[in-house]
Formats: C-alpha cells, structure tokens, sequence
C-alpha cells in the first residue's frame, strides 16, 4: 500500500478533538504514513518521538496595528508552505472553523491539487453552526472539502439540520489507543485518595463548561451518596469549577467530593472506578466514556447528540433525559448495588471497546477515505 504525506491540523492544546486528531496522525505513523502536525503549539498527546512525524509551527505576527493577531491567515500559509515543500497528498483537519476554511485558502495559496479531509467534532457545529456570523463559512468550509466526516451519525444528521450543505458527510466514529485505557492496577490511589473499601467510585471527566451540566453530576451524588457508602472523583476544570465547588459545599458534600482538576494518566483514575457520570446537553460523542468503557467502567450518560451510538442503553450503561435527576440516581444506585449486573456491564463496555469503536478499524476506514481521494 503507498505510504502517504498527511498534514493534520487540531487544536492542540485542549479537548477531545486534538487528542483524537493526535492519535490518529501517531497511529498512522505507526503504519508507515509520513504525518506533518501543522499547529500553534505541539500536541499535547504527542508524547514520544516517531522518525516519521514532523511538527510545524504557526506562528502569529503580534504587529501592533493589528486589533486581532491574523492565525488564520498565518495557518494557512503555513499550511501551503508545509504542502509545497514535503509535498504532502493531503490535508486532514480536525474541527471546522477555522481549520476548514484555512485548508481551502492554502490549496489555492500552494496551487496544488492538494486534498482536502475535514473532521467535524462537535461544538464546531452544535455551537457556532447557530452563530449567524460563522454558519456561512462553516458551510463554505464543509462543501469546498474533498471529504467531510463526522463522528457520530447523530453529528452528520444535526450538520445538515443546521448548516444543510450540499456535501456527502461519512460518520467515522472515534477510538482510543487500547494499549494505553485498559484496567490497570492503581488501587494504591485508593488508600491515597482516602477512599475506604468498601467505598463506591464515581468519576466525571470534562472541561467544565455549563454544557457539561457538573451540578447534575454533583446532584446524582448526592442521591448515590445518601444510600451508599461513595466518593466522587471530579476530574478537569473549567468556568462552572466555582459554581460547581459552591454546590457541593450547600450539599455538605466537602468530605466525599474529590477535586482532582487537569489530569493525565486517566486509566489510573478509570481502574479505580465503578460508575461514569456523563450528563451533558450537548454531545457529539463523548470520548471520555470509550475511556472509561476501556478501562471496564460502565457509563450513565445522557440521550443526548452521539452518546447513545457509545453507550448501549442497558447493555454497558444507561442513557437517561437531560436533567432527569431522578431516574440518572435510581439507575445508578441498581447498577452499584447488582454485583452480577455490574460485571455483566463492565465486560460489555469492554468488548464494544474492542469491537466496534476498535482503532485499527477507524484507522483502516480513514486510509481508505484518503485513498479513494488520491484515486
Ligand atoms: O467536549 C468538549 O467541549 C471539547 C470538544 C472538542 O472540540 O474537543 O469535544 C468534542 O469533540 C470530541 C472529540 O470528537 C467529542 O468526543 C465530544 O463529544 C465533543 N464535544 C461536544 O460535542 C460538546
């Protein structure tokens, strides 16, 4: 199979769109492909070194006569720059605005027929496809692309709910590197944390934004919390952090809430864990339940966006209405206190890691897409 030169944008620094973006280019690597990160800062999730995986810097002229600092145009110039001198087959684009837009402005800068993939994630739609001065350029972005995918069919149906553009958009749903979430032994953290034995553990993973809705979670706790012996593990930060601190204080909730903010090494946390608690209004997918599904950790999340395609309904979780506090807290304390249902689950999510969100597959699926392009 040809080996290809694949320039890939993200946000580097935060999210799960970066981190996905990132995995794909080092598994991609993996497989010979020679990957170019065209970025403002290195990825994160970019950790080791690969011979074949190079790293681009955007760098923004901070001129005093500009109000804003141009990264867009300086993206895409970098982009074309990158393009003409490794002779890159195509770019692939991680989350619409303004990554789309950039990559169509680079080809016509390179004057290359250089391809186009562009990845929507989420928010780049359900949140700035409403914002009228963005929903034309979104759409520009969508249909000057090559190739468009999204990461659940629920993505693909609301893009042309919101934006209706005339492109073909494929549903390629994201994965994890199984090498690194599986369980792990980390029970040490445990006694660390002040978590006793018998102690169930719940966690929520997120960036903290009021979509997240982290008051939900901190209110099915305190249902969980008020028949079972449990801790909360609260993991990430963000603007509703104050709020969130407030609530759990009103709650007198101080000694069973576990602020552990930004972290790395979540199979750590995951493996001591027995509930994940996602409960967000809007979700395009929700990458941190395939981690916690990895690590054996059953999820309640919300019926909301792409969750459902993640989490089986009764099979490796629940999924419950935005809000409906009641039903999240009765389901979860049934799936806490069934030892058989919770092993039951905790395989599930395991096998559907490993089945249908399984990484060589997605990866497989996004050379064949770059292949047919190059055709
Ligand atoms: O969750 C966030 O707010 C961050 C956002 C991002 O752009 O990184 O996440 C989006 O992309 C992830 C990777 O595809 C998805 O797993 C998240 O569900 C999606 N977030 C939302 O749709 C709110």
């Amino acid at each position: 199979m040809k080996k290809l030169k694949i320039g890939i944008t993200c946000y580097p620094t935060v999210g799960g769109s970066g981190v996905v973006a990132t995995e794909l280019g080092k598994l991609l690597a993996e497989k010979g492909h020679e990957i170019h990160f065209i970025t403002s800062s290195i990825p994160f999730r970019l950790n080791k070194i690969y011979h074949n995986i190079y790293y681009h810097q955007v760098e923004v002229n901070q001129y005093s006569v500009f109000q804003f600092p141009p990264y867009d145009i300086a993206l895409a110039s970098k982009m074309a720059e990158v393009a003409n001198r490794e002779k890159l087959d195509l770019l692939h684009v991680h989350y619409a605005i303004p990554h789309a837009v950039c990559a169509i402005l680079a080809k016509q800068m390179a004057g290359r027929d250089i391809k186009i993939v562009t990845t929507l994630h989420g928010t780049d739609i359900t949140v700035l496809g409403y914002d009228p001065s963005l929903t034309d350029a979104i759409k520009f972005g969508i249909e000057k692309s090559d190739a468009v995918t999204a990461v659940s069919s629920a993505l693909v149906q609301q893009t042309y709910e919101v934006i209706n553009p005339d492109k073909q958009i494929e549903t390629v749903y994201n994965f994890i590197d199984d090498r690194v979430y599986q369980k792990t032994d980390s029970n040490h953290l445990r006694a660390e944390f002040g978590i006793r034995e018998d102690e169930k553990v719940i966690i929520h993973v997120s960036n903290f934004r009021g979509v997240k809705r982290v008051q939900d979670v901190v209110k099915t706790f305190a249902n969980i919390s008020a028949v079972m012996p449990a801790k909360l593990l609260l993991v990430g930060d963000g603007p509703e952090m104050t709020i969130v601190c407030k609530l759990v204080r009103q709650l007198g909730l101080e000694d069973q809430v576990i602020f552990l903010g930004k972290q790395e090494n979540l199979e750590e946390l995951y493996s001591i864990s027995d509930l994940m608690l996602l409960l967000s209004e809007k979700e395009s997918f929700g990458l941190v339940a395939l981690e916690a599904m990895a690590c054996g950790v059953p999820v309640i999340g919300t019926n909301v966006g792409g969750i459902p395609e993640v989490i089986e309904d009764g099979k490796t979780g629940y999924t419950c209405n935005v809000g409906d506090i009641g039903d999240i807290s009765d389901k979860a304390i049934r799936l806490l206190n069934d030892g058989a249902l919770h092993q039951q689950f905790s395989q599930q999510s395991e096998v559907t890691v490993k089945t249908k969100f399984k990484a060589e597959q997605i990866v497989e699926q996004y050379e064949m897409l770059y292949f047919k392009l190059l055709k």
